[in-house]
């Protein structure tokens, strides 16, 4: 079979890839072997910086259809009746590194990028509605008492439960990471949720509270512990290879995408505080709403390419969508252009997977390493102008608001009627884990117990699951592991 020369990254055909230039068969290699100097130093720079979170990861395209009108609430397009829009989804766990296994507890990162015709919106979400703070400065702090001690490099849950029960805000997502959620059988068989609450507008400039619900299609199905720690040694890659197996195969994993919407002025008396990232909107309180379906029916063709150097970011919104005064969310559409720009490049924007594929792009942005996108020679590169360059435009911005007021404080939110930081979780326990899911996670918390050496954080411990429920909190200290580790099997 006939092959095309092999060329340097100049393009000019090369000699040999098996032979470096050398004085003699057996002489010394000469520095003016380009080639070999070139293909070395690439392997050197193969590499980017992982994300210090989710990093650990895989994705596929595929595409979003609407399948309920929902105009009355967003002038979103990629939200209009009709309306179907290319995206890709990449999946993901937390703290683990690039080659950690995907079978350990964990949430899972649920992060969307709708190509939209408006531009493109990033729902970078997980798959739990809530998350362990309600304020983004405690955010570094969180993730290095779950990864790793500084001295000896080890993970240790000393310091995961000291975190833990010194922030009690944190109760509703652990008791949601302890359980099921926190071993999904698979990335296909989890939900999603955008989790923080955020505002629509529609066409009238009315606004909306929304809660983003993905529910899979192919169910929702924990992993027995015994078979996660077993892949954990024998497949790194279950999950990722469980996506690429279903698509390469024409199982096509979908997701029906429903929210909850709250009117814009129910937010200042509602019984929570509907901007505390730890907290849930009961559905009984606000029902979901059909949108649509989305399908992932295309494997990446280079997964460095475009699933490493995907960039995703909660700032990325489209008109008719808006952030909220969540204390989380206002914190991360900062941080993730932030990581971005270091992980990849001040001009990451720019890569066929982060570009704009459906909406035209008109700015003054310019220059920068590695640019290579530019307007035509001519045109201005500064606004005001009076050469015919775009101009900011608010109404097609359709940006949301909401109204602020007060000193500069650093305080804890407004607690609003039923705050606090145990009762969604105690409710979660008694009325959404049925008893072999309490089963489950008595066994999972015992087996934490059993790993947890300073007495006082432990003590902290069984205080923390009996401000979640007392019976369960009785449990775990009667289940008290004795000097050896309890076998979950004892349980009885
Ligand atoms: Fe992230 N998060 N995060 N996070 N997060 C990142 O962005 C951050 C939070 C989530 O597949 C980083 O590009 C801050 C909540 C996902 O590429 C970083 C805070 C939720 C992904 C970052 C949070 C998430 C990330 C790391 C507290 C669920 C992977 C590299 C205010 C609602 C996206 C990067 C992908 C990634 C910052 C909390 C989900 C460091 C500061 C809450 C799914 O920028």
């Amino acid at each position: 079979m006939s092959v095309p020369p092999t060329t340097s990254q100049s393009g000019a055909p090369v000699a040999s890839d098996a032979h470096s230039l050398t004085v003699g068969p057996d002489g010394v290699t000469a520095l003016s072997d380009r080639y070999l100097v070139e293909k070395l130093a690439q392997f050197n720079r193969e590499r980017i910086p992982e994300r210090v979170v989710h990093a650990k990861g895989g994705g596929a395209f595929g595409r979003f259809e609407v399948t309920h009108d929902v105009s009355a609430y967003t002038r979103a397009a990629l939200f209009q009746p009709g309306a179907v829009t290319e995206a890709l989804t990449r999946f993901s766990s937390v703290a683990g590194e690039q080659g950690s296994p995907d079978t350990w507890r964990d949430p899972r990162g649920f992060a969307v990028k709708f190509y939209t015709t408006e531009g493109n919106y990033d729902l970078v979400g997980n798959n739990t509605p809530v998350f362990f703070i309600r304020d983004g400065i405690k955010f570094p702090d969180f993730i290095h008492s779950q990864k790793r001690l500084p001295g000896s490099g080890l993970r240790d849950a000393d310091m995961q439960w000291d975190f833990w029960t010194l922030s009690p805000e944190s109760a509703h997502q652990v008791t949601w990471l302890m359980g099921d959620r926190g071993l999904p059988r698979s990335w296909r068989h989890m939900q999603g949720y955008g989790s923080h609450t955020y505002q629509w507008i529609n066409a009238a400039g009315e606004r909306f509270w929304v809660k983003y619900h993905f529910a899979s299609e192919q169910g929702v199905e924990a992993l027995p512990a015994a078979e996660a720690e077993l892949l954990a040694g024998s497949d790194a890659d279950h999950f990722r290879r469980d996506l690429h197996t279903a698509i390469e195969s024409g199982e096509h994993p979908a997701w029906r995408l429903s929210v909850q919407i709250m009117p814009y002025a129910d937010a200042a008396s509602y019984r929570f505080n509907p901007f505390d990232l730890t907290k849930v909107w009961p559905h009984a309180d606000y029902p979901l709403r059909p949108v649509g379906v989305l399908t992932l029916d295309r494997n990446p063709e280079n997964f460095f390419a475009q699933i490493e150097q995907a960039t995703f970011s909660p700032a990325n919104t489209v008109p008719g969508i808006d952030i909220s005064p969540d204390k989380m969310l206002m914190a991360r559409v900062f941080s993730y252009p932030d990581a971005h720009r270091y992980r990849v490049g001040t001009n990451h924007a720019e890569l066929p997977v982060n570009a704009p594929h459906a909406a035209p792009l008109h700015n003054y942005s310019q220059d920068g390493a590695a640019r290579h996108g530019f307007s035509p020679a001519g045109a201005p590169n500064y606004a005001p102008n009076s050469f015919g360059g775009p101009a900011a435009d608010a109404a097609a911005a359709g940006e949301g608001s909401w109204e602020n007021d007060g000193a500069l404080v650093r305080a804890a939110a407004t607690l609003h009627a039923e705050d606090d930081d145990f009762g969604q979780a105690g409710t979660l326990y008694r009325e959404v884990y049925d008893d072999a899911a309490k089963e489950r996670l008595v066994d999972t918390l015992l087996g934490q117990a059993a790993s947890i050496t300073v007495d006082d954080i432990r003590e902290r411990f069984y205080a923390y699951w009996t401000s979640v429920d007392a019976a369960l909190g009785a449990r775990l200290r009667a289940g008290a592991p004795s000097a050896a580790p309890i076998d979950p099997g004892q349980l009885g």
